[in-house]
C-alpha cells in the first residue's frame, strides 16, 4: 500500500498521538494482508513457533495466545512489515525521518477468554530507549472493548515512568528478572485515570508510544480476536539491553552497540524510507 501518511493523517490524529500517546487510524491495512495473517494465526495455534505465550493448553474458557518474531520465517509477516505501509504510518506519527523494524507480535484471544492483557508499558520489555518508539497494532478481526480491543491511559507516555514488564500469563518468566517499579493497578482505580478504549474494524490500526500504559479485557464476545502488532524504532532509539528484556533478540544476535542507535540492517531493518526509493 503506498499511502502517503504525511498527507492522509489529520491534524487531530497527529495531535492525539503526541498528546494522548495513542491514535486510532481506521482502515490502515488492506484486507488481503489481513486474510493472510488470519491464516497464519490458524497455523500458529496448531503448531506454535518458538516465542509463544499461551494459557490455552489447560484452559477451558478460551485461550490467550501470543507468538512473536515471525518475520524472518513467515512470508505473510514479511509482506506485512515491508509492504503494508505501517512503517510510514509509524514514522509519520513519531515525527521521525526513519522507521526501523524491531519485531512482530501476533495476539489471539479466543471467544470466552477470561485472561485480560495486563496493564503495562511496552518500553520495559524491550532492549531500547528513546522517545520515538511505537507499536502499530492492527486489528485482523473486528472487536469492541468488551471483545478485547485495547484500552489506554491517555497521556501516560508523558508521566516520566519506566515500569517493569508484566507477564501476560501471570507466570514468572523472563520478565521476573527486571527489578523496578510495577505499573499501577489501573483497574482498581479506573476513575482516577483518563482511560480511552477503541472499538475496531478489521484493518484499523491503533498506533501508540512504547511509553503509553495500555491493556485489554478478556474476550467476552463470540468470535476470535486476532491482531498483529509491529514494533518500530525512530531516529532517537538506542540499543539498551537489560535484565528482564525480550530474549528474542539479545546482544549475541546483533551488532548494535549499547547506548547507540541500532544501525543493524539485518536484525532491525530500515523499512522507512524504503531503500529503493518507493513509499512502502
Ligand atoms: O492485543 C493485546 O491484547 C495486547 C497488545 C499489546 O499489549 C501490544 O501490542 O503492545
Amino acid at each position: 500500500m503506498s499511502t502517503n501518511w504525511g498527507t492522509t493523517l489529520t491534524a487531530g490524529q497527529c495531535r492525539a498521538y503526541a498528546e494522548d500517546g495513542v491514535v486510532h487510524v481506521p482502515n490502515a491495512v488492506d484486507s488481503d494482508l489481513l486474510a493472510e495473517i488470519d491464516r497464519l494465526a490458524d497455523r500458529q495455534l496448531q503448531e506454535p513457533g518458538p516465542w509463544v505465550t499461551d494459557d490455552g493448553a489447560e484452559q477451558t474458557d478460551g485461550r490467550l495466545f501470543t507468538t512473536r518474531y515471525l518475520w524472518r520465517s513467515e512470508p505473510a509477516v514479511r509482506r506485512f512489515v515491508f509492504e503494508s505501509g505501517v512503517a510510514g504510518l509509524a514514522a509519520t506519527l513519531m515525527g521521525s525521518t526513519s522507521a526501523r523494524f524491531y519485531f512482530d507480535h501476533l495476539l489471539v484471544k479466543e471467544p470466552g477468554t477470561e485472561s485480560p492483557t495486563p496493564w503495562h508499558q511496552d518500553i520495559g520489555y524491550w532492549p531500547f530507549l528513546g522517545s520515538k518508539i511505537c507499536s502499530v497494532w492492527v486489528a485482523c478481526t473486528g472487536a469492541s472493548v468488551a471483545e478485547s480491543s485495547l484500552e489506554f491511559v491517555r497521556g501516560s507516555h508523558l508521566w516520566g515512568c519506566y515500569f517493569a514488564p508484566e507477564s501476560f500469563t501471570g507466570e514468572s518468566e523472563w520478565t521476573a528478572d527486571f527489578e523496578g517499579e510495577h505499573c499501577p493497578d489501573i483497574d482498581a482505580a479506573r476513575r482516577d485515570y483518563d482511560i480511552v478504549g477503541f472499538d475496531v474494524e478489521p484493518g484499523d490500526a491503533l498506533v501508540f508510544s512504547a511509553w503509553t500504559v495500555h491493556g485489554a479485557a478478556g474476550n467476552a464476545g463470540t468470535h476470535r480476536r486476532t491482531a498483529l502488532s509491529t514494533r518500530w524504532l525512530g531516529d532517537d532509539a538506542t540499543w539498551s539491553p537489560h535484565p528482564g528484556s525480550d530474549p528474542s533478540v539479545t546482544q549475541a544476535d546483533t551488532t548494535a552497540v549499547p547506548g547507540e542507535y541500532p544501525a543493524d540492517d539485518d536484525r532491525f531493518p530500515l523499512v522507512w524510507p524504503a531503500s529503493d526509493g518507493r513509499t512502502p
